[in-house]
């Protein structure tokens, strides 16, 4: 089991127009690297007018710091856990091929995405966070702006590199495949959130931590809302490469059952930033997730 995930104090960083992200790699407990991305605390604009009624009302939701895996769990980091903790998914034979391995574990149950994000020294992200990672805090509709746009992210009919046509699954594609670079002549756009986090729209649905209820926004606290105490089905968010257009909108609240597993349904996960301690974080700039040329920064030193 890992410590706690600690980071340096963060103060006053410009959010959703900034050109720089905060981005802490942290290991599996078998050593495999992770990359999360830091949300500083603040406050967003939950929801969105005029969408479905559970999207409403829209809310000033204030959200204390947390990091949030910078991509979806993949079928690799699936990999390190069955061999570590002995878990064994049935549908895994189906997925761990060696042209799969970047790309999303799906499939899973709700209790598999908890137990892989407990393994990790982590956890699943409320509703509130996922959303708030996704859009940042300008009330922006999509994680690059107010725009659909099919060169950022995987959903139904996008045509992207891994469209098998109706009905076919497992149509996913590697996480991050979407960061504006040029993939064998198909040419990207960056789809990455203003805090760093790609495949926030499509790829897989993702499992956040919450019992979903459709009049929650109502009634939900201001600052941190966990979801309703009970439920019967988990809030499941940002569409998948199954959805059409009208689906991929990281505000629409999708739900499953705890239980149900789909091949478009994964998850990534989140943990508390615990600020105040002295760790090692390292900054990129925009659209440079992947570069190896790395400014590491210790404290809250901005320079
Ligand atoms: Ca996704």
């Amino acid at each position: 089991m890992l410590g706690p995930i600690a980071l340096c104090a963060l103060i006053a960083l410009p959010v959703c127009a900034q050109h720089e992200k905060v981005e802490q790699i942290v290991s599996l407990p078998t050593g495999w690297a992770t990359a999360m991305v830091l949300v500083p605390a603040g406050s967003f604009p939950r929801g969105m007018e005029g969408e479905a009624f559970d999207e409403q009302p829209v809310r000033e939701i204030y959200l204390d710091a947390y990091l949030i895996d910078q991509y979806e769990v993949t079928v690799a980091q699936w990999g390190e856990y069955q061999r570590d903790a002995g878990a064994l998914l049935p549908e895994w034979t189906l997925q761990n091929t060696a042209a799969r391995q970047n790309h999303p574990i799906a499939l899973v149950t709700w209790y598999d995405a908890a137990a892989f994000c407990q393994w990790a020294g982590k956890r699943l992200p409320t509703e509130a966070e996922w959303e708030r990672a996704a859009r940042c805090d300008d009330g922006r509709k999509y994680p690059w702006g107010d725009g659909l746009d099919a060169f950022r992210a995987n959903y139904f009919q996008s045509d992207d590199p891994f469209e098998r046509g109706f009905g076919a699954i497992l149509s996913t594609n590697p996480v991050g495949f979407f960061d504006g670079s040029n993939r064998d002549g198909y040419q990207t756009r960056d789809g990455a959130s203003p805090f760093g986090a790609y495949d926030m729209v499509g790829n897989v649905f993702e499992w956040t931590n919450d019992w979903y209820h459709p009049t929650y926004y109502a009634l939900s606290p201001d600052a941190n809302p966990q979801g309703p105490d009970a439920g019967v089905v988990k809030a499941v968010r940002g569409g998948s490469y199954a959805v059409d257009a009208s689906h991929v909108r990281p505000t629409y609240r999708a739900r499953d059952a705890p239980d149900f597993k789909g091949p478009d349904v994964g998850f990534r996960c989140a943990a508390s930033a615990n600020l105040g301690t002295d760790t090692m974080l390292r900054r990129e700039t925009w659209g440079a997730i992947k570069s190896t040329s790395l400014l590491w920064l210790k404290g809250g030193n901005d320079e």
